[in-house]
């Protein structure tokens, strides 16, 4: 299909494949569909396409069930395991990293190279997936540029448009987020942006800023950069607290009162796939420069240890002790184990012979064995709450404190009601606070 110059492509555009039905894919794909787009969903595994196109979803994340059941039912959304034709590509697929701490991008190669046969002149391609600095620019493009197409300013009879738009979207919160957060939108060419802007206007409530490719990247991997390491000076703080005998909660709940001062929470360490990831990014594309960035990293890193010698601490003189792991979750109230610090401290408590109870009410899948409140507070000697779901403010310690044989509770994230903890008995300690 040839559009005219003059006629936008968000005019004509309908139909739209979206590589890539994970997190950000299958919540796209479904805002999309629901926005009068006619999607292809595709993804390389089968036992996804086979949950969708049985009306059900892999993923836990509110409002997302009735968003594809409802894009299903219109009939404008099919999940297949191969793209197709259409004028719009989205590839929304994983970047995980190496153990060398290099991004692996061969999820977006592979997708870009998936659908190179199906390319034609004035499509529009967008890369979501956070990449490093020039991925769009020096690996998408010269992939896609197999299919004979050029990447130009749209002057041209073989034109494709190439944008990066990063998706900025919160794990819990996604489906209002596609919607409503202001989005930067890079093009490869300034008409890719402009093209790229018009699609996104049209299911998008949050302000679109253009830039360049490039600029959008380090954008994306700024922000979260910004996070982790404000989590580590906060994690910094709760360590130099611990040490002075202070509170570092109230630390910072009092200096947040300044106006323009807004210290981060410490806690077991940063998680998912993104804030412990990205910054990564950063570092591969200038080691040199990235110091800050990389003792940031290193910091947060090391915190699930921080949480076993204080495990340690609070269980030595106990023979063969047990410890009640509350949460797995990265954070609270996602199904999402992905770097969990959780699974560090439980694989140093497992190796020290720990015995261990893990209870998480969102989580269905974990390398370990979940169990009931009830039977993982069994005879146990510590509670050590990692992760902050609303669900454990229901637990009641005075009935579960019955169940243990020694009461005491380490709370790494200053989020249950310790008075009453402590009303039942139990001894309280909180990372951070070098107060009982
Ligand atoms: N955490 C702390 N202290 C804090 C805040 C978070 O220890 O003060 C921990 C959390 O417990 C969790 C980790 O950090 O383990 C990350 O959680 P998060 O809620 O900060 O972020 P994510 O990874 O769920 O989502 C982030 C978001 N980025 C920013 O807020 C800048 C989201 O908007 C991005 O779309 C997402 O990364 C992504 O996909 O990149």
């Amino acid at each position: 299909m040839n559009f005219p110059l003059n006629i936008s492509i968000s005019k004509l555009a309908h139909k739209v494949c979206v590589m890539g039905l994970g997190y950000i894919g299958l919540p796209t794909a479904a805002v999309l569909a629901t926005n009068g787009f006619q999607v292809i969903g595709v993804d390389v595994n089968s036992s996804i396409i086979d949950t969708l196109n049985n009306g059900d979803i892999h993923i836990k994340e509110p409002g997302l069930r009735t968003m594809v059941q409802g894009a299903y039912k219109l009939g404008n959304l099919v999940a297949q395991s191969d793209p197709e034709q259409a004028d719009i590509f989205f590839i929304c697929v994983p970047t995980p990293i190496t153990s060398a701490k290099k991004a692996d991008l061969g999820y977006v190669i592979a997708a870009a190279e998936a659908i190179v046969p199906f390319l034609r002149p004035n499509n529009l391609v967008v890369l979501e997936s956070t990449v490093p600095p020039g991925t769009t620019t020096n690996v998408v493009v010269p992939v896609l540029r197999r299919s004979g197409l050029t990447v130009s300013n749209g002057a041209g009879p073989t034109d494709l448009f190439v944008a990066y738009c990063p998706e900025r979207v919160l794990p819990g919160n996604i489906i209002k987020e596609i919607i409503a957060n202001n989005r930067i939108i890079g093009g490869v060419t300034p008409e890719a942006a402009e093209q790229a802007k018009a699609i996104y206007k049209r299911f998008v409530e949050g302000d679109l800023y253009l830039t360049d490719a490039t600029t959008a990247e380090l954008v994306k991997l700024s922000e979260n950069t910004f996070r982790d390491v404000n989590i580590a000076l906060a994690n910094e703080l709760a360590d130099i607290c611990e040490e002075l005998g202070v509170d570092v909660w109230e630390v910072i709940q009092l200096a947040n009162r300044h106006p323009r001062v807004n210290l981060h929470s410490p806690g077991p360490g940063v998680g998912g796939h993104c804030i412990s990831v990205d910054p990564w990014f950063l570092i591969e594309a200038a080691s040199e420069i990235a110091r800050l960035i990389k003792l940031s990293r290193e910091i947060n890193d090391e915190r699930p240890l921080v949480v076993v010698d204080k495990i340690k601490e609070m269980t030595k003189i106990i023979p063969d002790p047990k410890v009640v792991i509350l949460g797995v979750a990265y954070k609270g109230n996602v199904d999402d184990v992905r770097e969990s610090p959780a699974i560090h401290v439980i694989r140093a408590l497992e190796k020290a012979g720990y015995r261990l109870g893990i209870v998480d009410p969102h989580v269905r899948s974990f390398p370990w064995e979940l169990s009931g409140v009830e039977e993982a507070f069994s005879g146990a000697d510590l509670v050590v709450l990692l992760t902050d779901h609303e669900k454990f403010r229901d637990l009641l310690p005075e009935k579960l404190g019955c169940l243990m044989r020694k009461r005491q509770l380490l709370d790494t994230r200053h989020f249950l009601d310790h008075k009453s903890w402590r009303e039942s008995g139990f001894l309280v300690v909180q990372l951070g606070s070098g107060r009982e």
